[in-house]
């Protein structure tokens, strides 16, 4: 309500126009090493905001680009997410630091933004960081700066006002940067600082997201005040020839139970989970490990590998996610963004690009060997109208129309029952390591034996547009491997748009399960999945040209020579929450 608010707002539009100016008059002043620049559309206003295909109940701001999730916490029954924001246009540009509150992490409202360039050592970006809450409730935020030499600095902002549980405004102290790129460290490769832990030898301690010629690195920073940091002589952990690791996530998970660990807690039942955003496959990789404390070095477990074989909270637009620790609910909550597969130009004619994944529970499996997420709890309050479908005998080569309810903003929630394995066709090894080649390769157009089953989502009445969620199961040597699919080649009559096939393998016995669950949220152009209770996860984003709105069909379908049954299918209609529609001063 205030007017300082008002004048202050004002004052971040003039600020911005200003840089924005000196930034293009000086031509090529933008520096990003990992989005494509697209200097003329970065401030046009859409001449026409589409929405047909936009999401509704994924975060998103109204309109323009989003890119990484930043700091997000809770503070005084209150959630925050911060988001990388560009205010003028709807490609990746003039980025600042947007700001959301929510007490249910699906109603948002949106606050003005809360970090955007201003000072010499953020002068040319205010990029992702995260947020750490200091004990006696006290937020801190650390982001990468680029400053006027073009160098990546890790900054530290504070909430001027910590009653206001709102923290609308942050102040950026003059001794920033707090950890600039000291020697042997590659200022262009050196960003997005994780939240800290205090660690036993009674140190704050954060990783910084880095590279060393091939060397992809989480480089090591201790400190005793939050203020003044040393860098470690060793990184917490590395890895040879992958190149930039990007925004990395280090947590305790507990060894056994569900209930999410906060981010210092350490000891007997802890485990640690380290995850890095590969710039070079523009894909996640996480692995499970331990943490040796009094040498501050992480070591993965030999189940989980450190290079591109290895495990992805989502095999699909998934990228740049950040986890936190709700201390209301003892759980761990994961944000991820998923971009859009449109070119840049279809993204400025649409007006928007860009949402947030659903936030997803996670926590370790009892196998110790991977995480399993799933939607958090509230997310089921948007569920509205309901149709359950029991006991039905999916024929090979058969179809089911899931009716009376409307699906392109819908969650489908369906178990399968396989009788039999004997007409499993042989695993082929050579795609062990690739699944997505193997998906590519087996669509669920190519017949199977058992599978592929599941889910047409955002189908045309006649199926011929689609997108095809499925399993499809092998026999290997020594046991059955279970294929999970996106297959959005026929999701849309568009050429332009990018239509990857994605893909996981599900660890799970079917041989004891005889089972198998698949959630799907569908959101317009959003297809999030969740196989075998959240195991394997893989969202993609499609644009159909006919399965739009009242349009879209869903359908159950078997392509294998194998009968399938659906045991339980719950279908819901989804509302649209509030979804930061307007700013509150
Ligand atoms: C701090 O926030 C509280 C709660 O919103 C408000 O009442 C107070 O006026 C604020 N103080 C300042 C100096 O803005
Ligand atoms: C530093 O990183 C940048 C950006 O990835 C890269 O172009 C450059 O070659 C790196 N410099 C060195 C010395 O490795
Ligand atoms: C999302 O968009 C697709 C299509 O343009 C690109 O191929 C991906 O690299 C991109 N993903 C990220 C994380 O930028």
């Amino acid at each position: 309500m205030g007017s300082p608010n008002r004048v202050w707002t004002a004052w971040l539009f003039v600020a911005c126009a200003h840089w924005c100016f000196c930034s293009m008059a000086r031509n090529k002043m933008f520096v990003e090493p990992s989005h494509v620049v697209y200097e003329e559309l970065q401030s046009v206003s859409p001449a026409l905001v589409n929405d047909e295909l936009k999401p509704r109940y994924h975060f998103r701001p109204p309109r323009n680009w989003l890119n990484d999730p930043n700091g997000p916490m809770y503070y005084k029954g209150i959630y925050h997410f911060f988001y990388q924001y560009n205010p003028y246009g709807s490609v990746w540009g003039n980025i600042v630091w947007a700001h959301s509150i929510s007490t249910d992490l699906i109603n948002w409202k949106a606050l003005a933004p809360a970090i955007y360039p201003s000072e010499p050592f953020d002068i040319y970006g205010c990029w992702s960081g995260s947020a750490t809450v200091l004990p006696g409730d006290k937020p801190v935020i650390l982001y990468t700066g680029v400053d006027p030499e073009q160098r990546q600095v890790q900054n530290i902002a504070f909430p001027a006002n910590l009653s206001d549980p709102y923290l609308r405004e942050w102040t950026k102290p003059d001794y920033n940067p707090v950890i600039p790129p000291e020697l042997g460290v590659n200022a262009s490769a050196f960003r997005d600082p994780t939240t800290a832990w205090y660690a036993p030898n009674k140190h704050w301690t954060l990783v910084v997201g880095s590279k060393r010629d091939r060397r992809g690195m989480a480089i090591l920073y201790r400190s005793k005040d939050f203020v003044h940091w040393i860098k470690a002589k060793h990184p917490l952990h590395s890895f040879k020839d992958i190149g930039m690791w990007e925004c990395p996530d280090f947590f305790p998970v507990a060894a056994k139970g569900r209930q999410g660990l906060e981010t210092s807690e350490y000891g007997d039942g802890v485990k640690h989970v380290l995850k890095v955003s590969l710039d070079a496959t523009r894909y996640e990789y996480y692995t499970v490990g331990k943490y040796y404390h009094h040498m501050d070095k992480y070591v993965p477990d030999v189940t989980s590998s450190d290079d591109h074989t290895g495990l992805r909270y989502d095999y699909g637009n998934f990228y740049a996610s950040k986890t936190f620790y709700d201390p209301a609910k003892k759980r761990r909550i994961l944000w991820g963004w998923a971009n859009e597969s449109d070119s840049a130009y279809t993204d400025k004619d649409k007006g928007w690009a860009g949402v947030q994944a659903i936030p997803r529970s996670l926590w370790l499996d009892d196998s110790g060997r991977q995480l399993v997420q799933w939607p958090i709890e509230e997310f089921e309050t948007l569920r509205d109208k309901h149709i359950i479908v029991k006991n039905k005998n999916i024929p090979s080569g058969g179809f089911l129309e899931v009716q009376d309810i409307q699906t392109a903003q819908a969650d489908v929630e369906v178990t399968f029952d396989v009788a039999s394995l004997e007409k499993a066709e042989v695993f082929d090894p050579y795609y062990v390591d690739d699944a997505q080649a193997f998906c590519a390769k087996k669509t669920a157009e190519t017949k199977g034996g058992v599978g592929p089953f599941g889910l047409l989502v955002l189908a045309s009445a006649n199926r011929e547009e689609r997108t095809a969620v499925f399993f499809r199961i092998f026999k290997a040597q020594s046991k059955y491997m279970v294929l999970m699919c996106h297959d959005p080649t026929r999701s849309s009559k568009r050429e332009s748009t990018y239509k990857p096939t994605f893909a996981g393998f599900v660890d799970i016995d079917i041989t004891k399960t005889r089972k198998i669950s698949l959630r799907s949220l569908i959101d317009h152009s959003v297809v999030e999945s969740f196989g075998g209770g959240g195991k394997t996860c893989i969202t993609s984003r499609v644009y159909p040209s006919v399965a739009i709105g009242e349009n879209a069909h869903l359908f159950v379908f078997n392509n294998g020579a194998q009968d399938v049954k659906v045991s339980e299918l719950n279908a819901w209609e989804i509302t649209e929450p509030e979804m930061n529609d307007e700013i509150i001063y």
